[in-house]
């Protein structure tokens, strides 16, 4: 870590350099202190330029820190200290100035930047709220609406648009630090701003707080701290800068030691460890500069949009010509409806698609880098697929399975260069979902896996490796899931009070919604495929709905009826009865919200637990991501395994004890046992 000081004439400039993303660790406010103190007292310096070696300004208060208690100088006490400097400090931003970091540059009399920076408060991404004036600050340079925006959901703001609204005073296009001192030495001659602090500030009418206040709780389910930032914005407006700055750090002192900014911690790091796997260090990626897809079905349309978006020219590969056209035309249509959504411009929809091949030819393939297959998910059509490759592709082509609950191992046995051969198990809509599966075979090369990890990184996905086994992390965790919201119902709880739990502990949608969503199809043909294994999957009523073609949505009714045209989900006489029926000799039940979230949130641990102890996954992080990511578990809460530690792991065992005796659920299997006792899940992983 290092504060140098330069001087260009009368113009000061001091760069602040610690990698890897200048996080305002103590050292760095104690050395930002005193500089600002020597630059008040030397008479030769009129102006500050206040700049950020390596890839970015600062990204905010250093998050490692927040495990330990505060210490001075406190940020506060730094940005008011700045603020309050003799001569005017210009902030000059590039990469990203976040959080604190952007607490900063408000202090700064200026704000320069380049035209690629983004600037934002994302404190409540971190279950806290801005905690160095950042809710007092902002709205007094950008306006209450604005800021209520930017602050409540952390959303970034690009630096031409910070330009726009005044929050940045100019853009640099070329040197940065040249631009800020020329900037700098023109400011000097003319009368400068107020300080923030001394701002006025338009309060809104209490209409808008009330529909801010309903907006938020509507996004945030469950989260506290969008709420608590809204209600320090409020104070900003209508209270003194000194009252709304002593409430916002009460706010933030109080949320920074709650459990859910501790989860939102853990999940901030595991996303940045899942990326780069320590048991890859060194290994060197192949390098990826084309692709293909085959199969133009609702998984290939999605992976090849998401291919499009890395700038990756791509073949999509269909059967017949009428498959193709169909694929092509779903393929258009996600770039249309992101133009229509104002996410992409109409030309870059156009260049999207320029960039897709069509064909049903394989020898168009004899040359790209990587090859994924969405085709049927049945072993035959797979097995010949992968023939047919492994026959035209180079041999240091990467070839993919896309397959949900299929063996790779089988899939790919018998092909040539089995080495270059993995799975990687995207999540529908897979040019949405942040979720990938990696799943390398045992001939797997270690830089085949590597490959796997960069295009994660490639595609902005969040990469985890997992084993193989029937349905990998994801699926199999949901396999659980699907059978104790049946043992539910068997014992007296409705589909629509099992979903209500569910979504009253922070998920998207309930497992019944959710399964009329995608089509209780699929999973009706994998039990179908575990029979014939010998297997026995317990889906003892969502068997008799498939019997009657109940799959859901796409068939007017399953767990729920729908009107036609209508996805609302209306309770059903007919499930009920055939619930009725297949719950005969089960002993019912009164279920309350939180009993009806323990019988599904534990035995997911449990099972998650016993995916560790058999490494289908190396960390109990990994899992969490992958149900955060993959299945819309609360990010909130960390991620079912960070749930179960924080909760106390003694106690999930008690409560799967309690029903486990009564058959409603698996006792805690070993691992389970050992991570209680040793104080959490990464102390017994081997
Ligand atoms: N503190 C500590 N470490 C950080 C960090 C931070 N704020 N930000 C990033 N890192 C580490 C990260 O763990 C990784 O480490 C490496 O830097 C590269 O990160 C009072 C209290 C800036 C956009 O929320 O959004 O200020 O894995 O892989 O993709 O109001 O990092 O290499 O060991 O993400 O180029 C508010 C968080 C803090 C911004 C760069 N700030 N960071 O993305 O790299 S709260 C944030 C980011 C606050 C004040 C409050 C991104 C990035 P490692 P990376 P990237
Ligand atoms: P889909 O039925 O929508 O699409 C499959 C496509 O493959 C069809 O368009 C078909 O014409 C094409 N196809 C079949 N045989 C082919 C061949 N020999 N050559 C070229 N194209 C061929 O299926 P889907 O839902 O997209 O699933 C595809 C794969 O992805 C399956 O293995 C599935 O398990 C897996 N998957 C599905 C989901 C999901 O939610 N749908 C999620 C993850 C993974």
């Amino acid at each position: 870590m290092a504060v140098n000081i330069e001087y260009r004439g009368e113009i000061a400039v001091v760069t602040l350099d610690n990698p890897p993303v200048n996080a305002l660790s103590r050292a760095v406010r104690q050395a930002l202190f005193d500089a600002t103190e020597a630059l008040d007292a030397d008479p030769s310096v009129k102006a500050v330029v206040l700049a950020c070696a390596g890839r970015t300004f600062i990204a905010g208060a250093d998050v490692g820190e927040f495990e330990k208690p505060p210490e001075p100088p406190h940020l506060p006490d730094l940005v008011e200290r700045i603020e309050r400097a003799e001569k005017p400090w210009i902030a000059a931003i590039h990469g990203s100035a976040l959080g604190g970091g952007f607490e900063v540059a408000l202090a700064c009399r200026f704000r320069v930047a380049v035209p690629s920076a983004n600037i934002g408060l994302p404190e409540v991404r971190l279950g806290i709220v801005p905690g160095a004036g950042g809710t007092v600050r902002l709205p007094r340079l950008a306006g209450v609406e604005m800021a209520v925006d930017m602050v409540t959901t952390g959303k970034p703001l690009v630096a031409p648009e910070a330009a726009a609204t005044g929050v940045i005073d100019a853009l640099i296009e070329d040197d940065l630090v040249a631009g800020a001192v020329a900037f700098a030495r023109q400011v000097l001659g003319r009368p400068l701003p107020n300080r923030l602090r001394d701002r006025a500030i338009s309060a809104p009418s209490d209409t808008f707080w009330d529909a801010a206040a309903k907006a938020v709780a509507a996004r945030a389910r469950g989260e506290e701290a969008p709420p608590r930032a809204l209600a320090c914005l409020r104070r900003a407006a209508e209270q003194d800068f000194d009252a709304a700055i002593a409430f916002e750090r009460e706010t933030f002192l109080a949320l920074r030691g709650s459990a859910q900014a501790a989860a939102l911690r853990h999940v901030f790091f595991a996303e940045r460890a899942a990326t780069r796997p320590p048991e890859l260090a060194g290994t060197v990626p192949v390098s990826i500069r084309s692709a293909a897809v085959i199969g133009g079905g609702t998984m290939g349309v999605g992976i090849a949009a998401a291919l499009r978006d890395a700038n990756l020219p791509v073949t999509l590969v269909e059967r017949d010509a009428a498959a193709l056209g169909r694929g092509v035309s779903r393929v258009r249509g996600i770039f249309d409806s992101a133009v229509k959504r104002g996410r992409i411009a109409a030309d870059v929809a156009a260049e999207r698609m320029a960039g897709v091949t069509a064909t049903t030819d394989y020898a168009g393939l004899a040359d790209v880098d990587l090859v994924i297959e969405a085709v049927f998910e049945d072993l035959e059509v797979k097995r010949d697929v992968f023939q047919r490759l492994a026959a035209v592709c180079r041999y240091d082509a990467v070839l993919a399975t896309n397959t949900s609950y299929l063996d790779p191992e089988t899939i790919a046995e018998g092909i040539g260069g089995p080495e270059r051969f993995l799975g990687l198990h995207f999540f529908s809509p897979a040019h949405v979902m942040k979720l990938l599966e990696i799943v390398p075979a045992k001939a797997t090369a270690p830089e085949v896996l590597a490959t796997g990890f960069a295009l994660a990184r490639m595609l902005g996905k969040i990469p985890v490796r997992a084993g193989t086994c029937d349905g990998f992390i994801g699926n199999r965790m949901l396999k659980v899931t699907r059978a104790q919201a049946e043992r539910l119902l068997l014992s007296g709880a409705t589909p629509a009070a099992v979903d209500a739990a569910m979504r009253g502990f922070g998920l998207p949608m309930g497992p019944f919604e959710a399964q009329d969503l995608g089509g209780l199809d699929i999973a009706a043909l994998q039990r179908q495929t575990a029979r014939t294994r010998g297997e026995t999957p317990f889906a003892p009523i969502a068997d008799r709905l498939c019997a009657q073609e109940r799959f859901g949505q796409k068939s007017g009714g399953g767990w729920y009826d729908y009107a036609p045209g209508d996805r609302t989900p209306r309770p059903s006489d007919t499930v009920s009865a055939i619930i009725a029926e297949a719950a005969e000799g089960y002993p019912r039940r009164e279920w309350d919200e939180a009993s009806i979230v323990s019988m599904i949130v534990w035995p997911m641990v449990n099972e998650g637990a016993r995916i560790l102890e058999d490494k289908t996954a190396l960390r109990a992080s990994d899992v969490d991501l992958v149900k955060i990511h993959g299945y819309g578990f609360p990010r909130w809460r960390g991620g079912p395994m960070h749930y179960a530690e924080a909760h106390g792991l003694d106690r999930v065992i008690g409560a799967l004890d309690a029903v486990s005796s009564d058959g409603l659920a698996d006792p805690a299997c070993e691992f389970l046992l050992c991570a209680a006792a040793r104080g959490g899940f990464s102390a017994c992983i081997r």
